[in-house]
């Protein structure tokens, strides 16, 4: 289905004298808000593929109605969220979750919706019906050249998917590890993973980019072999500068500092871009900004701080994509609000007094270093948000707007009531 930009409008109508009141008050106080709102408005983030299905957890899953049967009706979905936020114009395919049989056909669809592809991701984590060789005991690090081989080739065949959609990023997330201590000669293990990722490199074209995913435990929950950012760093730098480091904020091991990892990778211009979503425990997959939104804002003031350095465009600069799936809430709600949240991250660290900023740090005057970033954290941003988002034709309140236009009920009598997604 298309939202057509008219429903949007007559939604939007009946909140806008609110809005404007709001956003006037707001953007008072505000030196250049122009500016800001421009930033705002050309910020999109990436949605995957594999999260417009309800998610699910080892116990079980609880299928929503109307859920994508294929990967037309994904796109379709995120042409939804496209519309309603117009921050979404771009979706991430999971190989072989999300295979594109008809590329050229996938990539028409797309741009209907205003959508292009990001970055493809592949699956070694998970045996594929008819596989030769199996990846219980890890694909790319395994001690059998013949898994590494197989693991090698799907990494390859993935890329050329991405070439036919005009993707320009693999992202590779490895489960590789082990259970418990004595399985594995680390070492051997490492060597083995940054030989299987030279042969995935040298297959990556001229203006491609390698994204190397790292997380602590699960499934494995002794060692995993790209278990941190410094084992990722290592490799993505004996790999080469097609290469570089992603950070997805659930693969932490708790009180980790993430913004300063984040800073420091952006400093070596390692830092790849981001899978963002929100955590209590672990790799939680929370909606992004539901748990400690003043860690992703953190996480922003970095970003713009270590971007504007490097003189980095926000928009295009790295890779923002979410990578979350709740198994309770209806997804394109889900996506909706993690959006919204990145948004008002990304612009609360926008209004951030940068010149006093630098000059408490460089006094060391703490206090007021404090006081300054939670200032920008503790205005609301909202309106900004919303205005960037009027402005480009999208809704003032995204998530109000799929409600009132009964999105999910339309998508439910196209598709039926019990249809499940592919994914995890
Ligand atoms: C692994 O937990 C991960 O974060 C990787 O990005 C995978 O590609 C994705 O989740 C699979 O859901
Ligand atoms: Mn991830």
């Amino acid at each position: 289905m298309q939202v057509e930009n008219y429903k949007i409008d007559e939604v939007n109508n009946t909140g806008i004298s609110k809005h404007q009141r709001q956003f006037e008050s707001v953007a008072e106080d505000i030196a250049d808000v122009e500016a800001v709102l421009k930033k705002l408005s050309s910020f999109n983030i990436a949605i995957p593929s594999w999260a417009l299905g309800t998610g699910g957890t080892r116990f079980g899953r609880f299928s929503g109605g109307g859920e994508p049967r294929s990967l037309e009706e994904k796109i379709e979905d995120v042409g939804v969220i496209h519309a309603l936020n117009q921050s979404s114009n771009s979706i991430s395919l999971h190989i072989p979750w999300d295979i594109p049989e008809n590329a050229a056909a996938v990539k028409e669809l797309a741009a209907q919706y205003g959508l292009h592809f990001d970055a493809v991701n592949s699956n070694t984590f998970q045996d594929q019906s008819g596989q030769k060789h199996s990846y219980k005991f890890g694909s790319l690090h395994h001690t059998d050249k013949a898994v590494r081989k197989q693991a090698i080739e799907h990494n390859i065949e993935v890329i050329k998917y991405g070439i036919q959609l005009n993707s320009k990023a693999l992202s590779v997330w490895l489960s590789d590890g082990s259970n418990f201590p004595g399985q594995l000669n680390f070492r051997n293990a490492f060597q083995n993973t940054l030989e299987s990722l030279q042969e995935i490199y040298a297959a990556l074209p001229d203006d491609w980019k390698v994204w190397v995913e790292y997380k602590p435990y699960e499934p494995n929950f002794y060692s995993t072999t790209i278990g941190d950012w410094g084992q990722s760093y290592l490799l993505a730098s004996k790999l080469g500068p097609k290469a570089a480091t992603l950070v997805d904020l659930g693969h932490h091991l708790q009180g980790t500092n993430i913004e300063q990892i984040v800073s420091l990778l952006l400093m070596e211009n390692k830092l790849a871009g981001f899978h963002f979503n929100d955590s209590k425990y672990g790799d939680d997959d929370l909606t992004v900004g539901s748990i400690n939104p003043y860690q992703l804002f953190l996480i922003f003031n970095e970003l713009v701080e270590g971007m504007d350095a490097r003189g980095m465009d926000h928009a295009t600069g790295l890779g923002w994509m979410i990578d979350a799936s709740h198994n309770v809430k209806d997804p394109i709600e889900d996506l909706l609000q993690s959006v919204q949240a990145i948004k008002i991250a990304y612009a609360q660290a926008l209004i951030i007094d940068k010149t006093a900023l630098k000059a408490a740090q460089y006094n060391n005057d703490v206090a007021l270093a404090q006081e300054i970033l939670q200032q920008a954290y503790r205005t609301d941003v909202r309106p900004l948000v919303a205005e960037a988002s009027l402005s480009n034709g999208g809704a003032l309140d995204p998530v109000g707007a799929y409600r009132k236009l009964k999105i999910r009920e339309h998508l439910i009598s196209e598709r039926g009531l019990k249809t499940v997604a592919t994914g995890l």
